[in-house]
């Protein structure tokens, strides 16, 4: 069951650092959650921690470098932090071993009623909390790209604004969301880079803005962008070109792309 249209989005966060989250009060995301349209709740781990050093994590069994997590505050945060029930809530870890985070993630994540994110340190944490957990909530492990990042904290960030400025009302534009690059599965820039944008003065630096944006002929505009789009995409992310269903690209968008030296493999490609 996806959340209400009227329910804010509750995005809870656990971690040892609950400081790192002050960005979630600034910008677009902290107006969003003074106006209502969500709740952040940020928890310390410590709280959760037995000894007098308030230590949560513990030496690797097996041997290696580092430290792990340990399961037990883990455990009984994630109980407190759930409570009695919450319907339609995912547990997010951030994590290099994840499964890649894109943009469909975050349309996904933005429909739930509650995230929790569960943000681990040092070499990570005991692998049973992960397992423990799924008894009582779906667990996605997430990776946010193919890098080692010190601790979840940042990974979560950056998908808690992915995930909230999808949320109905955060954006001030409306249609500020589907137009963007990775834009979605629809609109007729699916798939692709979003070439440059331009604002006053008309020249800069000597600079003209591109003359077709000035022309008040929408078709061209919108030609001319997809021209762009493409070349961009074709330079930056061949791998998102390749990955384009094959009844994407009109003959137009191969002369592009052939013009531009990434000649398309398949249909005919006579000049
Ligand atoms: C990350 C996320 O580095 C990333 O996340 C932080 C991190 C680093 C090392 C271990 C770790 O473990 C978490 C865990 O979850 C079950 O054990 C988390 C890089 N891309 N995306």
């Amino acid at each position: 069951m996806a959340r209400s249209q009227v329910e804010a989005v509750k995005v809870d966060v656990i971690t040892i650092f609950p400081g790192y989250f002050s960005p979630l009060g600034v910008s677009l995301l902290g107006k969003a959650a003074e106006r209502g349209l969500l709740e952040f709740a940020v928890h310390d781990l410590r709280n959760w921690a037995h000894d007098v050093h308030r230590s949560v994590d513990d030496t690797p069994f097996g041997g290696g470098p580092g430290m792990v997590m340990s399961p037990a505050p883990w455990g009984e945060a994630l109980d407190v932090v759930l409570g009695s029930g919450s319907p339609d809530t995912r547990l997010i870890l951030p994590t290099p071993a994840g499964v890649r985070f894109r943009q469909e993630t975050a349309a996904t994540y933005s429909r739930m009623a509650r995230l929790v994110f569960a943000c681990g340190r040092y070499e990570g944490i005991d692998g049973r909390f992960a397992d423990d957990a799924r008894n009582r909530v779906p667990v996605d492990e997430v990776s946010v790209g193919d890098y080692v990042l010190s601790g979840g904290e940042p990974a979560a960030l950056v998908m808690i604004d992915a995930i909230c400025r999808l949320l109905p009302g955060v954006l001030g534009n409306a249609a500020s969301a589907p137009d963007d690059s990775f834009g979605g599965g629809a609109g007729p820039m699916a798939g692709l880079l979003e070439g440059p944008v331009f604002t006053r003065p008309r020249v800069w630096r000597g600079r003209e803005v591109p003359a077709v944006l000035l022309s008040g002929d929408h078709a061209a505009i919108a030609r001319w962008r997809r021209d762009q789009a493409l070349r961009r995409t074709a330079a930056l992310r061949p791998d998102l070109l390749a990955a384009l269903p094959a009844d994407t690209l009109d003959e137009h968008d191969r002369r592009v792309l052939d013009e531009a030296g990434f000649p398309v493999s398949g249909k005919d490609m006579a000049h």
